[in-house]
Parts: C-alpha cells; sequence; structure tokens
C-alpha cells in the first residue's frame, strides 16, 4: 500500500544485499530538489537461509492475515504420489516495536514459534515491518492437517487446507500475510535444487516521476541441468493493487521473465502477495546464479510522490540440477520450534 510522507524526501545510504542500479542513481541525484531532505532508512537484505537438492520440486501459496482472526492457506499442486518433506512458513507484520508474540502462530491448531527473518521500515503509521519464517517437519505439517482432492489420499500433509491463526492482531500490530512453501519428493521426478532466500527488503525511497526503483537479490546455490526446469517464488507484503510495480528475473545470461504486470496486488488477500515466474528455457544448462528484481514505480498524491510500500519477505527458487540429491532432505526442518498441539 501506498504511504503520504509529507515534506520528506528518503535518500537511503545503506542498502545492504540489494542494490539499485547505477543510471538510475544518477538519474535520481539530477533530479533532487535543492531542499531535500537526507533520512537514513534500512532497506534490509535477503540472504540464503537453505538449500534441499530432492527428487522433486516446491510449492508454495499465501494468504492474507490484514483485519483477520484466522485464515488458510489451500496447497493444490502437489502431484500424486508424492511424499512432503517438510515445508516452511513465513508471515509478516508492521508494528511500531519488536515483540515477543510477532514469532506465534498456529497451523492446523499447533503452535509454532518463529524465527525473525528480517525487519526493516513499516508503512501506514507503524514504524517497522517483520519478517518471520518457521521451518516445519512433514510430521508437524501433518497434525490435525484436513486433505481434498482425489482417492487415494497420501499420508499427510499433502494437498489441503492449512488453517492459521493465534498470530497478534492487537493494535498497534497489523498482521499482513503468510506463505506457506512445502518441499515434496517423488521417485519419478528429476532432480532440482531448491534455494530458499528470506530476510526483509523494503524498497521505500520516494523518487520523483517518471522514475522506478529496483531492488534485486542475486540468488546463487543451484546448477542448472539440461533441460532446465525452474521457477523462481516472490513473497511480498503490502502490495497495493492502484500502484505499479514489477516482478521480474534475470538469468546469468541475461534471458528475461516477467510476472505479468503491477503483480503486487494482495491478491493472496489484504495484504500479501505470492507469485511465482516460469523459468523453464529461460535458465540455461550449467547457469548458477541468476537475480530477482522487484521494481516499483513512482507515483503522484496530491502534491507528493511515492511509491508503492511494500516489503519483499522471502525468495523461492528451483532449478532442475546434476548435483547429488540429500541423502535425507528432512534434517532441514528439524527446528524444533512447533511447540504443541493446542487445539
Ligand atoms: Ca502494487
Ligand atoms: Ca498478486
Amino acid at each position: 500500500m501506498i504511504e503520504h510522507r509529507a515534506q520528506t524526501t528518503y535518500i537511503e545510504r545503506e542498502y545492504r544485499g540489494v542494490s539499485m542500479k547505477r543510471t538510475w542513481i544518477a538519474f535520481m541525484f539530477l533530479a533532487l530538489p535543492a531542499n531535500l531532505a537526507f533520512a537514513q532508512i534500512g532497506a534490509g537484505a535477503l540472504t540464503r537461509s537453505m538449500t534441499v537438492t530432492v527428487h522433486g520440486d516446491y510449492v508454495a501459496a499465501g494468504t492474507g492475515l490484514e483485519g483477520v482472526e484466522h485464515a488458510s492457506i489451500v496447497i493444490d499442486t502437489i502431484p500424486d504420489g508424492a511424499d512432503v518433506v517438510g515445508g516452511v512458513l513465513y508471515w509478516g507484520l508492521l508494528d511500531d516495536e519488536s515483540r515477543a508474540e510477532h514469532a506465534r502462530i498456529r497451523i492446523n491448531g499447533n503452535r509454532v514459534v518463529g524465527k525473525l527473518a528480517g525487519s526493516t521500515g513499516g508503512c501506514w503509521s507503524r514504524t517497522r515491518s517483520f519478517v518471520y519464517r518457521a521451518r516445519l517437519t512433514a510430521e508437524q505439517l501433518g497434525r490435525d492437517f484436513e486433505p481434498v482432492g482425489e482417492d487415494p489420499i497420501p499420508p499427510p500433509p499433502g494437498n489441503g487446507i492449512y488453517e492459521l491463526s493465534g498470530y497478534r492482531t492487537q493494535d498497534p500490530t497489523v498482521p499482513q500475510g503468510a506463505t506457506l512453501v512445502l518441499i515434496y519428493r517423488h521417485e519419478s521426478s528429476r532432480a532440482r535444487d531448491i534455494v530458499f532466500y528470506d530476510g526483509n527488503v523494503a524498497p521505500t525511497p520516494f523518487p520523483p516521476p517518471p522514475f522506478f526503483r529496483d531492488a534485486e537479490v542475486e540468488i546463487h546455490g543451484f546448477l542448472a541441468q539440461a533441460p532446465v526446469e525452474a521457477s523462481s517464488t516472490f513473497v511480498v507484503g503490502n502490495g497495493d493493487p492502484e500502484v505499479q510495480d514489477l516482478l521480474y528475473f534475470v538469468t546469468q545470461n541475461g534471458s528475461i521473465r516477467i510476472i505479468g504486470f503491477s503483480p503486487l496486488d494482495s491478491s493472496d488477500g489484504a495484504t500479501w502477495d505470492t507469485e511465482t515466474v516460469d523459468l523453464d528455457g529461460a535458465v540455461e544448462p550449467g547457469d548458477s546464479f541468476g537475480t530477482a528484481i522487484l521494481r516499483s514505480y513512482s507515483v503522484r498524491v496530491g502534491r507528493l510522490f511515492g511509491i508503492d510500500c511494500t516489503f519483499w519477505a522471502a525468495q523461492v527458487t528451483s532449478v532442475t540440477t546434476s548435483r547429488p540429491v540429500d541423502a535425507d532432505p528432512t534434517v532441514h526442518f528439524e527446528e524444533r520450534i512447533l511447540v504443541a498441539r493446542t487445539r
């Protein structure tokens, strides 16, 4: 969502982990007004938190959490015969300060305590945005799981409804949304490197129109094998359908794949987006990195200018690989953070 920032123009000095194209930095400085007020705001970073190599892939889906006491994430794209080996739940919120309750959420009634992945500036009169991460084993995800779909139903978890509740909703906390990423293994599937980056990137500085702002995250941790099948998922909070943006992926050799136009529109529900770009045939054999980019366009609001006040929580990427698969991928998910069944 866009936020008015009257009388203040922000230029960040610290932009760790992400970079803006130099040409646009130059344009921005040429366009700066003489009475510019400098303010330092943290823009944050996404860093690699996990790589899992399996005969399989990931699926991801999200939900908005703003204004509701509970919500559900529907997973319905796991292929028949696959087994879930574990998953990662991301959630984000706005607040004026860090609180222990931010780390708490329930999935299917089971209490989860997450870890802070990153925090940057906030929006909507809240000074901070927070992203939390919880790795969950298949056993943990399967407790009180409600399967849907055709018979025969595989052992839980899998395709079905994952209910979220128990997150802090009291003012001034504003929960934004959550995304569940499940890793599955399938005996007939090709091997894939599945790479998780998470943290918090907020491209909040306000260039005047017609300029835009790119936040970039370089994705490493994979080695592509022909014929390449790949995809990458953006997890972003606080997208406003009225303010334009672009999500795209640039491969090692410069091929570009774009997700529609203005995808940060809270299509998961207020106010969250989980958006996946298909990279089949774009990533080339032997590639070992690519760049995910979140572009925010300027918009005029009365006499002021702003960009969509989004915060980028995570990026999950899978690429077919020739690397050896993990002997036991389940170990990646054993963080012992699901506390108890509390239903
Ligand atoms: Ca938008
Ligand atoms: Ca969307």
